[in-house]
């Protein structure tokens, strides 16, 4: 009898411990969906821990995976990372909250310009907070790629014969970095949706398609390491990161030009954990946090204050800076509405062969 009554004590202290939320489980917790290898970890539990709350923290890897996922999922995200484009996008389905920014003491650590720039994807930035940008160029591996190949320095080098039947490149599985791609290789911006542009682009990527093996956005990232894939399109801040620890890699942008693009926060009106979303975003604006963040991601960040107190190896690093001689020849992905279906067509026509 008396040790009955014991175990009943004892289970019921569990019990409470339990429901009292030993486990955590009361703690806000925060939704966000960013790029993959994007944000410096350290950085999520930072703020969790000042903040005494959860993140859960999804990745994505491409716009048009996000954009499926955000459009079908039953579970709502507070904060997710898109680029300009897709910030036009998801206003246009109604998605978007409008920022507050009284509510953001860092903001005006933005560079007036890049919001400028924004403004083309944004109008007056009512619902985007800039968050990094770059370039899409072409990364490769020296061990098996000799310099003569790369030595062109351009586009075409996806279509050189060295890589015939072999199997050995990767495209990014998005249609605008791809036919964006031939798009400059042909001499045309990448928002051209004309008929002799996209023709042109079209054909370009008829021959590159003989060697390319798969459109896919996060694979080479291991392939190009050990060698299943030799050369990939790539975003440059994550070419720079895998350059860091592997000295066989080195990243090409290529001499006719790159896209490029802005990726930013924004906050969904179904958002659950607003404040704490904006406390999030006021906290990545911090200047001496974002510019641990780039230090990590090894992207430019649109925050000046952070930009200045940068490293002269970041500064300098012209993968990760290129010159405004380069930068001319670059094209920001602009929204493009329903000219968009053009070019999805030729992405699809591409990847069915
Ligand atoms: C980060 C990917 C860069 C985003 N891993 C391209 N918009």
């Amino acid at each position: 009898m008396k040790r009955s009554i014991i175990i009943l004590i004892v289970l019921a202290a569990l019990g409470a411990t339990l429901v009292l939320g030993g486990c955590g489980s009361k703690k806000p917790t925060l939704y966000i969906f960013n790029w993959s290898d994007y944000i410096d970890p350290d950085l999520l539990r930072e703020f969790e821990q000042e903040n005494d709350c959860r993140i859960r923290y999804s990745t994505f890897d491409s716009n048009e995976n996000m954009l499926t996922k955000v459009k079908s999922s039953t579970q709502s995200f507070d904060l997710i990372f898109p680029s300009g484009d897709h910030v036009t996008i998801l206003n246009e389905l109604g998605l978007l909250e409008e920022i507050d920014k009284s509510k953001l003491s860092n903001y005006a650590n933005l560079d007036k310009s890049l919001l400028k720039m924004a403004e083309s994807f944004d109008a007056e930035n009512r619902y985007a907070i800039p968050y990094a940008w770059g370039l899409t160029g072409l990364l490769y591996n020296k061990d098996y790629v000799p310099e003569e190949i790369v030595a062109s320095g351009g586009w075409n080098i996806l279509a050189d014969s060295f890589f015939d039947g072999i199997n050995k490149i990767t495209m990014l599985d998005d249609a605008r970095e791809v036919v964006g791609a031939a798009l400059i290789y042909s001499g045309y911006s990448v928002n051209d949706t004309s008929l002799e542009a996209l023709d042109d682009a079209h054909n370009a990527l008829k021959i590159w398609d003989r060697n390319i093996t798969q459109f896919d956005s996060d694979s080479y990232k291991n392939e190009v390491q050990d060698g299943t894939t030799w050369l990939a399109q790539a975003y440059n801040g994550d070419a720079v990161q895998l350059m860091e620890t592997n000295p066989s890699l080195d990243f090409i942008l290529p001499k006719e030009g790159a896209a490029m693009w802005m990726d930013n926060i924004v906050m969904l009106k179904s958002a659950q954990e607003k404040e704490l979303a904006y406390k999030f975003i006021d906290f990545l604006l911090d200047a001496e946090i974002s510019k641990r963040n780039s230090e990590y991601t090894m992207y430019p960040t649109p925050n000046e204050a952070a930009m200045e107190m940068m490293g002269e190896e970041f500064v300098n690093n012209e993968i990760i800076n290129p010159s405004d001689e380069y930068l001319e020849k670059c094209y920001m992905i602009d929204y493009l509405g329903d000219s968009i279906r053009s070019i999805d067509q030729i992405f699809e026509s591409i990847k069915m062969n």
